[in-house]
């Protein structure tokens, strides 16, 4: 179509009609099984790519490591400058970049621009990281002696990124990755290849110009089987991956059973709570946002409503007339709220998951269903259109399955509570820790809220929606999230090795702890 090929020729991917070379390790090769790129809205195929042949992974893996190699030699300021001409060169193509996304993810134009401004403010971020991963200097019990901690380049970083987020979680990753002196190989989820091709050809042009190699960012299109192949990588240092659950699981097990380094970003199974003296004129909107923005498909995503009595009858009211206003449309239009979901199979995963409420005795208060019309299908084609959805089960039971799963869909479960204690302990009551967030003007709630007998989340907001964090914190979960933390805050820490240096610089030898040793 005009609209996909628009913007595929301003980000300079060739149309269609051929396939696309799915591997970059400073040139563009791809021999393996091809993958196709299908726009979420329409159902179109708009390119086929090939992803990498077992022979070009094994290339691409030693590529990586002759790359790691070199840049670790090169000064972490110097590192911080390729990221300020990256962040330029992808601030340039901003408006672009975010209409692929939107076009090949099928969040709307502003979410998928937004994305890209995301991996701009890592960018910022790491250029003055580059000269701020410090080290210390730490007293040595010793005369003559100093104790140094240095952080020292890892060696080559694999990202393994998923289809929501097909730019910046990738972005957060090399930030941090190329500031530390490492070597990144990205495998993204193989139905966002065309926003994979198109940023890694950004960074490439930049590292190409500066005489680095590329394979410094280097990428591999595939599907399983080459992700296991990396994950199973001995020449892979660390492995951050992005996804669900079971696979988030295997991946943890294989990389700890070879000891390599992994930083997991798992699934979210993220509550707003609401008491009594919320500002509902913030609050409705947020979870509005929360909820139905990008359709449900952040790993942040608003999943769980827990509503205090006294404003539950009021705070739906408001609610559902938010979602009544909702018209599901093109993403790349810019009056469209609702896009379509990513794939067909979510829009089975979401008939599943209501099925299972109505199942449960949940009763539905909006949504419910798939849009199936005839005059549907007509204006907006063969994509995958599901209607935000607000459950009421009968009881908050958080260990039921409605309540305790992640369901990648706009699905908004509610419950009632009388006391803040109760809310906080069906907050925690998953499996999962991603993000959470408390409304209330009641200092004594906040402080409760971000302590020990609070929120048991990594983000515990305040005043402030589950999704859309920035990148100055650390961005992660606890639990069945994985741990992981990327983007801001201490993240980087992780993508380097620390050497413990004792150095002696006197005339003696003293042992630690006053051990005497001489024979
Ligand atoms: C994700 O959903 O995988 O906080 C990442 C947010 C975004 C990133 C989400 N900044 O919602």
């Amino acid at each position: 179509s005009t609209r996909a090929s628009t913007i595929l020729q301003a980000l300079d991917i060739p149309a269609a009609t051929q396939e696309l070379p799915g591997v970059y390790d400073g040139s563009w090769k791809g021999s393996g099984e091809v993958f196709e790129s299908v726009c979420p809205t329409t159902g179109e195929v708009i390119a086929r790519v090939r992803s990498a042949s077992p022979k070009e992974l094994e290339v691409a893996l030693e590529k990586s490591r002759e790359a790691y190699k070199f840049i670790r030699s090169v000064p972490a300021p110097r590192r911080g400058e390729l990221l300020r001409q990256i962040r330029e060169a992808l601030a340039a193509k901003r408006d672009e970049l975010g209409a692929l996304v939107s076009l090949e993810m099928g969040k709307i134009k502003t979410e998928g621009v937004g994305e890209v401004q995301e991996f701009v403010d890592i960018a910022d971020y790491a250029v003055g990281l580059s000269r701020m991963m410090n080290g210390r200097v730490v007293a040595s019990e010793r005369p003559g002696h100093n104790i140094l901690e240095l952080p020292n380049p890892l060696g080559v970083v694999a990202v393994l990124s998923a289809f929501n987020f097909p730019v910046a979680v990738y972005g957060w990753n090399l930030a941090l990755s190329l500031a530390a002196g490492n070597a990144t190989l990205w495998k993204p989820a193989p139905s966002t290849p065309l926003c994979a091709i198109a940023v890694t050809k950004i960074v490439a042009s930049v590292l190409e110009k500066n005489d680095i190699p590329g394979a410094v960012a280097g990428l591999v299109i595939g599907g399983t089987s080459v992700g296991q192949a990396v994950v199973e990588s001995k020449d892979v240092d660390m492995v951050s991956f992005t996804g669900s659950e079971t696979v988030g699981r295997r991946v943890g097990q294989v990389v700890q059973s070879r000891f390599g380094k992994v930083l997991l970003e798992l699934g979210g199974n993220n509550a707003s709570i609401i008491m009594p003296d919320a500002d509902l004129s913030l609050a409705v909107p947020a979870v509005f946002f929360g909820a139905v923005g990008t359709a449900g498909q952040r790993c942040t995503s608003t999943r769980r409503l827990y509503l205090h009595r006294s404003i539950a009858p009021e705070f739906l009211s408001k609610l559902q007339s938010l979602y009544s206003s909702l018209q599901p449309g093109d993403p790349l239009d810019t009056s469209t709220l609702l896009g379509p979901l990513h794939n067909k199979a979510a829009v089975g995963i979401y008939s599943n998951a209501i099925n299972r409420l109505r199942s449960a005795g949940a009763e539905i208060l909006v949504g419910g269903s798939t849009y199936a019309s005839q005059e549907l299908r007509e204006t907006l084609g063969g994509g995958n259109w599901v209607k935000p959805t607000i459950a009421m089960p009968q009881e908050v039971n958080v260990g039921h399955p409605i309540w305790s799963e992640e369901t990648f869909a706009p699905i908004l479960t509610v419950g009632v509570f009388d006391e803040l204690e109760e809310a906080i302990e069906w907050n925690n009551g998953v499996p999962q820790g991603l993000s959470s967030s408390l409304w209330t003007k009641d200092l004594r709630n906040v402080g409760k809220w971000i302590g020990p007998a609070g929120s048991d989340t990594g983000i515990v907001n305040v005043n402030v929606g589950t999704s859309g964090a920035e990148i100055g914190a650390a961005f992660g979960g606890n639990k069945s999230t994985g741990w992981g933390r990327e983007s801001g805050g201490d993240a980087w820490k992780q993508y380097v090795r620390w050497s413990a240096c004792t150095v002696n610089f006197s005339d003696e030898a003293p042992l630690a702890q006053g051990v005497n040793f001489t024979p």
